[in-house]
């Protein structure tokens, strides 16, 4: 789509807003003129600019006025009209009507019965009973607003979004740009691509020559709502969940650099363009380059920019400027773990759980098929009141896993449970009953909110109990939604590293439990991790690597992670925290 076609749409969307606010109603004849030109305008493959007034409003979607006032945008480079409504209607106000509950109607009865133009006004007027006393509003409305109000909030920056809600949507994107013809490479970039437990926008790197493909590309992806900006190499649009992503367009040649550059952080760049101008060079989106003349010393792959700065590629993970830097200039780099080194899954449900969606064998055969030489089954102990299993039937289950695993002969299963951990730090089932299990899992699922004494205690209580090999998903906490339960850390990692009980990196991208400080604290204190996906059903086995990702922005040596060893050295290694427990 040419560029003018790109901008006319938008200016027929807004167009569409102002006239809706303008009339008080969403639906009136010439909103939808509006929209259905757009939707037109859009879908042209022909240059609106090189359309006379006739030939536009023979477009089906485009009516004579319309037409008119395209024409007035080519010729002029303004539309008065829309001008005008500008001036009637404060940029604060068209804002206001994103709010998801908020029609014009509304909008305007606010403006003239309460002077509310902005979301602030609108805020405040929520605060302060003002608006629910307005006629034909009211609680449910009011309550309608906050949270709108609150949906909306998450498309501005300063809102950061959990990873869980960022990555997804960001690698769909990225993954529709790749297959252009244009682009010769895409990838996430920023706090995303260095794993951060929150975005506050996803920047999106392309590698092409041919910007306006991209840029249209990207602008009709079914995921954007509206734009926030569009240039040449940089647009900015605001997804239909909320999420801002940022696109930049670079040169083929420049893609190392550009990802070096938008990867960040802020505080590691700066360090590289510190060690850039000792040696006389620039550093930026575009290449490593002398100072002078502007020769370029590396450009198209990171590891050439690393490289030409004296300095092995840094896994974007670490790229925090807290001690990676100086760990590579001493050659003490963690040697960082990758999905491929993972041989055991030690934390899988089946659909024995109530929350468990696949059968045993269907689990099984995508671990095997997923390159898994032992997998631990965990369904959920019978304290869990809706999910749990009962004694009989975990011993049905035990035989059915023997079996498979016989008959299959080519992954070793391992029987185990995932036990709640009780206020007092109590367990399920009896001990005799937990001794029997190849491995055994305990984590805290209720009363979150007790005292931190209470939930060391309890933690630790489980961490000492002769049976147990792993703590789950440690803080409990829900990223985004749930803070986790107070813990003092250190008499947590101490009691851990002392019975050798292994502390799990969950790998669900809302929990990514335990978080990065703890799992830093404790590899300091020699305690042994295991990454486990908790997977619920066979696709879930899929965010080992997300799993991965944490570990190594912990900047966890891979010696340190369990399931990363053969079968026989684990079965010797968890036959050991038995012993010392
Ligand atoms: P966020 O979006 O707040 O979660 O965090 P980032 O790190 O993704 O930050 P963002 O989106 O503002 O910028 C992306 C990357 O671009 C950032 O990590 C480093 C690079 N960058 C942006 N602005 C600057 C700058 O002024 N100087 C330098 N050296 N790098 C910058
Ligand atoms: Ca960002
Ligand atoms: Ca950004
Ligand atoms: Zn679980």
């Amino acid at each position: 789509m040419a560029h003018t076609n790109d901008e006319v749409a938008r200016l027929l969307a807004e167009l569409a807003t102002l006239t809706e606010l303008d009339e008080g109603s969403p639906n009136t004849f010439r909103v939808r003129a509006y929209q259905n030109a757009e939707r037109a305008v859009r879908s042209l493959d022909r240059d609106v600019a090189d359309l006379s007034a006739n030939e536009l409003a023979q477009v089906k979607g485009i009516g004579k006025s319309i037409a008119a006032r395209i024409r007035e945008y080519v010729d002029t480079g303004t539309i008065v009209k829309l001008e005008e409504l500008r001036a009637a209607h404060p940029a604060s106000q068209v804002e206001l009507m994103k709010v998801p509950g908020l029609g014009p109607k509304t909008v305007q009865l606010l403006a003239d019965e309460l002077g509310i133009v902005d979301l602030d006004g609108l805020a405040a007027g929520l605060d302060d009973g003002s608006v629910a006393a307005l006629p034909g509003l009211g609680e449910r409305t009011v309550d309608n607003l906050r949270q709108g109000i609150e949906k909306l909030g998450l498309s501005s920056k300063d809102v950061r979004v959990p990873i869980a809600d960022a990555l997804p949507p960001a690698e769909r994107i990225v993954a529709v740009l790749r297959e252009l013809d244009a682009v010769e490479e895409a990838a996430y970039a920023g706090s995303l691509r260095r794993f951060r437990e929150t975005i506050g926008d996803v920047d999106v790197l392309v590698a092409a020559d041919d910007h306006e493909a991209v840029t249209s590309a990207f602008l009709e992806h079914s995921e954007v709502e509206r734009v926030l900006g569009s240039g040449d190499t940089k647009t900015s649009v605001v997804t239909r969940d909320g999420l801002q992503v940022d696109l930049r367009i670079v040169p083929p040649e420049s893609f190392g650099a550009a990802l070096v550059y938008f990867t960040g952080s802020k505080a590691h760049n700066i360090r590289l363009r510190q060690r850039a101008m000792e040696r006389g060079w620039t550093l930026n989106e575009y290449a490593l380059a002398h100072q002078e003349d502007g020769e370029v010393v590396a450009r198209t792959t990171e590891e050439e920019v690393y490289a030409a700065l004296d300095l092995p590629w840094i896994a974007p993970e670490r790229r925090e400027d807290d001690g990676e830097i100086e760990q590579a200039l001493e050659g003490a780099t963690p040697d960082l773990p990758e999905v491929a080194d993972l041989r055991g899954d030690l934390h899988d449900h089946t659909d024995l759980s109530g929350d468990g969606r696949d059968a045993l064998e269907d689990l099984v055969a995508a671990a095997v098929d997923r390159g898994l030489e032992y997998l631990a089954i965990t369904d959920h102990a019978e304290d869990l009141t809706i999910n749990g299993v009962s004694r009989e039937d975990m011993q049905a289950q035990r035989r059915e896993l023997r079996a498979l695993e016989e008959q299959r002969g080519d992954i070793r299963l391992l029987h185990g449970a995932e036990l709640n951990i009780g206020v007092d730090g109590s367990l399920d089932y009896d001990a005799g009953f937990l001794a029997t299990f190849d491995w055994l899992v305990a984590s805290v699922h209720s009363h979150f909110s007790r005292d931190v004494e209470e939930q060391t205690a309890r933690v630790v209580t489980a961490i000492r109990h002769p049976s147990v090999t792993a703590i789950g998903h440690l803080t409990g906490r829900m990223l985004g939604t749930r803070p986790g339960i107070e813990l003092d850390v250190e008499q947590v990692l101490d009691a851990a590293a002392d019975t050798g009980t292994a502390i799990e990196i969950n790998a669900s991208l809302r929990r990514l439990d335990a978080p990065v400080e703890v799992i830093r604290e404790g590899a300091r204190r020699g305690v042994t991790f295991v990454i486990s996906t908790d997977a619920h059903a066979v696709d879930e086995l899929d965010r080992a690597r997300f799993g991965v990702a944490q570990a190594r922005r912990a900047g966890l040596d891979r010696a340190a992670i369990a399931n990363t060893w053969p079968v026989d050295r684990f079965l010797a290694w968890r036959d050991g925290i038995r012993d010392r427990a």
